[in-house]
């Protein structure tokens, strides 16, 4: 049983939701789909040639005048990431970022849409975002939180890096591509991995791709820390390194319902391109409409959440640690980015959640997109909604649910109802 209830702040939510609404005024719509491309670089399988492996849907591999994506969906072909890591990044245009409007359905703003059409192919991807294409944030997915060594796990590494040997020496005993987590600069003393023969392709120099992956310069030039460095001149090798990833351990990479929700290339796309689907709705065959993606997922690199009202930028990466497969390699696809289209939803999310301590006597407060520090202990949640999520895991708290954390925990707790933008709180023991 709920200990209280909270009424009163879904009505003054509710209220203050009208008053934003009638101050909106009546803006031209902005375009459904990015303006732009400002970067790319996919590595291994899939990558190559002018269908999944171009940007332009009237150009070669590297070179053309139109991108793909900025008029809708990229058919037939979009492009495919590659390995872990690889990416494409969508600028949104300066005056038309993406808005976290609570009055989109479930709260979802974007809408990302890959190939797995029959829905038994999904290849996750992950989003960061940034507004000023300098300071990024994961959106954190459902297994985001989750340990490294759980089976559905992840593990937030520093980077990634993938060399080309283009002749064998004493270090490298075979040609082709290997990888090394959180390479540190020092090719002899770093330990790397053979990537299978089937998943050599590389984005050389010479098939145009120093022109590609910082199209418009974001990546490298703002002053930020980029998200890929790539040196053509490592002594004899070549080395791309993609930096501040999440990787998802591959086990049950092919269910879908191992990607709750935050990950692309998982739900089917139907062709209502542009309408939300609930991300919280358990997987199933009838679920189609792509991956809908909220900003109130947006966290830091220590997890904490951030507050975000709009971001111009929006980066997709492979993220399924499967790289050495010998079935080909697991490479997110993507062929479209819509922000969520004209539908209202009911609005924000009306905090239906009660953190209490084990004998019920003390609640901790929380903040909808914040977080709050509590002590090693055993505490008991209670909500109501459709949907509650515990680092997510679904979760029924209606008569309460039992949660038992330890020094240096940190738990996501997001709960949401009918349309309403979900409500989304860190927890964190200290
Ligand atoms: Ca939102
Ligand atoms: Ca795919």
């Amino acid at each position: 049983m709920l200990k209280t209830r909270k009424k009163l702040v879904g009505i003054v939510l509710a209220l203050t939701m009208l008053l934003v609404s009638a101050g909106a005024g009546a803006s031209a719509p902005a375009a459904a789909n990015p303006s732009a491309i400002s970067g790319f670089l996919p590595i291994g399988p899939y990558a190559n040639g002018a269908g999944w492996g171009s940007i332009y849907s009237d150009g070669t591999l590297t070179t053309g005048t139109t991108y793909k994506f900025v008029s809708g969906i990229a058919a037939p072909y979009g492009v495919s990431l590659g390995l872990f890591g690889g990416y494409i990044q969508f600028d949104m245009g300066a005056a038309t970022p993406i808005a976290n409007d609570p009055n989109n359905p479930y709260g979802v703003d974007f809408i990302v849409y890959g190939n797995n059409s029959t829905g038994n192919n999904p290849e996750a991807g992950s989003v960061a975002v940034s507004s000023n294409g300098t300071d990024w944030y994961e959106l954190a997915g459902s297994r985001y939180y989750n340990p490294a060594g759980d089976t559905y796990g992840v593990q937030h590494i520093p980077q990634i890096s993938y060399i080309k040997v283009s002749a064998t020496d004493a270090k490298f005993d075979a040609t082709g591509i290997w990888y090394s987590w959180n390479y540190a600069g020092n090719v002899s003393a770093a330990t790397w991995h053979f990537v299978n023969s089937s998943l050599r392709w590389w984005p050389d120099s010479s098939k145009g791709y120093d022109l590609v992956y910082d199209i418009d310069g974001y990546v490298n030039t703002t002053g930020g820390a980029p998200y890929v460095v790539v040196d053509r001149d490592a002594g004899p090798y070549e080395i791309i390194t993609y930096k501040n990833i999440t990787g998802l351990n591959p086990y049950g990479f092919n269910d879908p319902a191992n990607f709750q929700f935050g990950y692309f290339d998982v739900t089917p796309n139907g062709s209502n391109y542009g309408t939300a689907v609930n991300p919280y709705v358990p997987y199933s065959s009838s679920k189609i409409g792509g991956d809908g993606y909220d900003l109130s997922w947006a966290v830091d690199p220590s997890g904490e959440p951030v507050a975000l009202d709009s971001v111009r930028f929006v980066r997709l990466y492979s993220s399924i640690m499967s790289i050495d497969s010998t079935s080909g390699g697991i490479s997110s696809e993507v062929l479209g980015l819509y922000r969520a289209q004209a539908a209202t939803g009911d609005g924000a999310a009306t905090s239906d959640l009660e953190i209490w301590n084990a004998a019920e006597t003390v609640e901790t407060e929380t903040t909808n997109m914040g977080s709050v520090t509590v002590a090693a202990g055993s505490y008991v949640i209670y909500s109501d909604e459709d949907y509650v999520f515990v680092n997510g895991s679904s979760v029924d708290a209606s008569t309460g649910y039992s949660l038992s954390l330890s020094s240096g925990d940190i738990v996501q707790i997001i709960t949401q109802s009918g349309t309403e933008s979900p409500y989304v709180t860190v927890i964190k023991c200290t």
